[in-house]
Parts: C-alpha cells; structure tokens; sequence
C-alpha cells in the first residue's frame, strides 16, 4: 500500500469513529430529553392551557373592553343609607338581618339590566355578590344567610345576570369582600350590642382558617355556578388579613379557572389595580388599572343622595380614562324593587348614543402618545402594520378653525371627523405639519359639544415629542 492511501484510510477510520461519537452523544441527548418529556397526547389542551395563565392573553378582552358597569346591590337597598348604613348607623347583627326580610324586588328584570350596560356601551359587569354586611346574593350551601333561602323574594339574582350576560356577549364578574361584618368568625372594631360599629373587623382567635375555608367554598361555588370573568375583591383591610393569604387566594383561584382575572385587592396579588373614585392624573405606566367611580356619590342605594354626574362629565372621564390607558368601571345602584335609577339610566344612554358615533376612539385602543397634557381635550392611538391611527377627542373646540396638535412632527396622510352630525359621511381635513406641530383645519362648528373626534392616520413610525 502506498504511504497516501494509508493516510487517507487513516483520516477515514478516524472520520468515522468522530462522526460515531457524536451521533451516539446526540442521540443519547434526544432520549435524554424524550424520557423527561413523555408524548403528551393532549398537546394543543396544554398548550393552550398554558397561554390561558400568561396573562397577555388572559387580559387582552379586559385590555380592550374599557368601559364595565359595576352594581352594589344587596339587603342595604332597604333602609336605602347606602352599603355601609350596617356599620356606620351601628345596627347590630340581628336588627340589621330583619332587611333581607323585607327585600322583594319584584321589578328585577335581568336582561333589562344588562341591555342598559349593552346601550350604554359597556363591555363587561361586576355586581356584588356578597359586601361587607356579609349578606350573600347567591345561591350559597356554605350559609343560609343568603338571597334565595332568607328573603321572600327566593330568587338567585346572579344566575339571572350571568345568563343574561352570555346572551348579550357581556362578561360577567362579581365583587366579594374579605370583611364581613355577619360572620361568626369575625370580630366587630366596636362590639357594642346596641350600637356597634364594624369597621375594622378582625379575627375571631383562632378562627381565620375557617374562615378562610368558608371564603374559599363561597368562591369555589361562584366560579362553578356563574363561571365569572372577573373577581373583584375588597375589605381586605380587615385586621389579619395578610399579603400572604391574598396570594395563596389569588393562586387558589387561579388554579380553578387559568383564565380568571383577579383586582389587586386581593392583597399581595392581582391583575390590575384600582383606583377609587379618581383618575391617576398620569395613568399607570405599564400597569393595568381601572378606575370605578360612582354616578352619584353612593355605591349602594342611597334614596337621599341627588349629586348626579352629567353626562358630560361621566363621557369626559371616559374619555380621559383612556387616554391614559385604563378602564372605566361605573357603579350603579339599584333600589330594593330592582329598579336602576332613572337618572343612572338617563346617563348611561347619552353615554352609549356618544360611544355608538365615537366607540371607535375608545375601545381598543392605547394610552395617548404624549408627554404633555393637550390643552384642549385627549387622545387615544391606535398601532398597526400599516402605521398609527391618533384619535384626538376635542373637549373645547377651536374657535378660529384651526386645531393645532403640539409636538407632533409627522406628515398625515389622512385626517378626518370620526362622524359628522349631519351626514354620514367622513369630511376630510386639511393638515399642515410644521415645527410647532399639524395644524389641523377644523369646521367652524362644532361637530359633538361634549367630545368630538377627529382621527388622523400616520403611515411612517410616529414622532412625537
Ligand atoms: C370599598 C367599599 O368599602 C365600598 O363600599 C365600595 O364597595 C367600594 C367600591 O370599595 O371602599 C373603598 C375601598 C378602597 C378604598 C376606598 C374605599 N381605597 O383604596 O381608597
């Protein structure tokens, strides 16, 4: 044999028993890796099991909905104080128990109640299923201190609700607070038997395990009864309520419906946040928040309380709420005979008449792109393949014709009124942009006194400053 053709057998040998070694070494990684992941023959369930917990997907119809109805309705719509009449007119337990008596609200209509959050544009509803008075609104095992079994009235006013919801395509949560002034294992802050005063409540010693469990069965049955969206906590400012419990609560939950959605007063935990009765002057950058705010200035029914918002202010902090990128959760009060308000109801029809014209700029959409406040009104955007949709919601109209809209260096390739008032047609705009910003020419008359929309499309990526 020739010296080369020994070589060259050499690099052959060699060449193989490499290409052996590292054939054997991957081989023995893919059954390595086969053994620690068995074939999962339910694969897509899993998998989609999996993205319901990521809460991308879990919040993206919350991200979008923006505008919910909430309602505090329960025995307190009696006396008609409001939902804290128990503790702060100091009722005790068992006087306060004869209201569930007298509650018959034979006028409730649930489909009425929700096409009035359907016409006002709202896309989801939260309604308390037990408040702080400890009186549950649903059919419950776990006590007979509850709607069906302790009124005359017999009726499970959530079932109604959340059927009504699945038929008008409105999600459905309900509202449970922690600290409950009934409950056997709670203590009251001032427990005077003629005339106490509830809040804070604390544990009775030795009694928070129960307690909890009692908690955890009312909210097992609230999730396989009514498959709510949303759980909405409160009263979690009860002495010995800790982070901790609100986390293992939160976890609990979440493993009995992955795609539930939790407020952050749960404690220690939660989806969004929840500011009361104001609106974060700069939102919550990065944050998922939603304001809930009265109509009036009581949660509950309260018969003598006639401080009601108009229309326009309620629209505008919609509006305003948007801009900054949360939701606008707005509290009605039903009374006793399960009627809503009329003035409730008058408002949150001029509110669904604005959004049926101008829902476009509201819905699915994401906080303003600028820094500084815009003296004359909001705006929301929109973010596409094809480049950016800016909503501006003009609250003063300009007078001279001209909307000027600082800071924004871009070239439009498109402006026009989301709607005219008279046809209904888009009346296109004329733009100029220039170092002070787009200089939009506006009709001289206003298109909708209370918020008019004005949409401009952007083909390259936004500048503002
Ligand atoms: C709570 C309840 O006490 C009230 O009755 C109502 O249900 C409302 C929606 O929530 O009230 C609160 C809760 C939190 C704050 C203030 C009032 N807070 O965080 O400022």
């Amino acid at each position: 044999m020739k010296k080369t053709n020994l070589i060259y057998v050499r690099i052959k040998l060699y060449g193989s028993i490499i290409f052996i070694i590292i054939f054997l070494l991957t081989a023995t990684k893919l059954l390595a890796v086969n053994t620690t992941q068995p074939i999962n023959y339910n694969a897509s369930i899993s998998y989609v099991d999996t993205l319901h917990t990521q809460s991308e997907v879990r919040m993206a119809w919350w991200r979008k909905a923006r505008f919910g109805m909430f309602i505090h309705w329960g025995i307190y719509a009696v006396p008609a104080h409001a939902e804290w009449y128990m503790s702060n007119g100091h009722v005790p337990r068992a006087k306060y128990a004869e209201y569930a008596k007298q509650f018959d609200p034979v006028k409730f209509n649930a489909n009425r109640w929700v096409k009035i959050a359907k016409d006002a544009g709202m896309k989801y509803l939260i309604i308390t299923s037990k408040h702080h008075d400890g009186f549950s609104m649903f059919n419950t095992k776990a006590t007979s201190y509850n709607v069906v079994n302790d009124t005359p009235w017999h009726k499970d006013p959530l079932l109604a609700l959340s059927k009504a919801c699945r038929r008008y395509g409105i999600k459905f949560g309900v509202y449970y607070s922690i600290m409950d002034w009934h409950s056997p294992y709670q203590k009251a802050a001032k427990p005077d038997p003629v005339h106490p005063t509830y809040n804070p409540t604390s544990f009775v010693s030795g009694k928070k395990e129960v307690y909890i469990e009692y908690m955890k069965t009312q909210l097992k049955e609230l999730i396989n009864q009514y498959h709510p969206a949303v759980l909405w906590f409160d009263g979690e400012w009860m002495k010995g309520w800790t982070a901790q419990d609100g986390k293992k609560l939160y976890h609990y939950l979440r493993t009995l419906d992955p795609s539930l959605i939790i407020n952050n007063r749960v404690k220690g935990a939660g989806d969004y946040k929840t500011p009361e009765q104001k609106i974060p002057p700069n939102g919550l950058p990065g944050q998922d928040w939603e304001t809930c705010m009265t109509i009036n200035h009581s949660w509950g029914y309260n018969a003598q309380d006639k401080h009601w918002k108009s229309a326009e202010t309620l629209i505008r902090n919609l509006v305003d709420i948007a801009s900054k990128g949360g939701n606008y959760l707005l509290n009605v009060g039903p009374e006793a005979s399960g009627i809503i308000p009329a003035p409730e109801v008058q408002r949150l029809k001029e509110m669904g008449d604005w959004l049926k014209v101008n829902g476009e700029a509201i819905y699915g959409t994401n906080a303003s792109p600028f820094k500084k406040q815009l003296t004359w009104g909001r705006c929301t955007q929109k973010v596409t393949t094809e480049g950016t949709t800016l909503y501006l919601i003009v609250f003063d109209w300009p007078k001279d014709g001209k909307l000027l809209v600082p800071g924004l260096k871009n070239k439009i390739a498109d402006a026009y009124l989301l709607k005219d008032n008279v046809l209904d047609k888009h009346k296109h705009l004329k733009t100029t942009t220039n170092d002070n910003g787009v200089t939009i020419s506006v009709p001289s008359k206003v298109p909708n006194k209370i918020a008019s929309v004005i949409v401009l499309k952007i083909k390259d990526s936004l500048q503002v400053e």
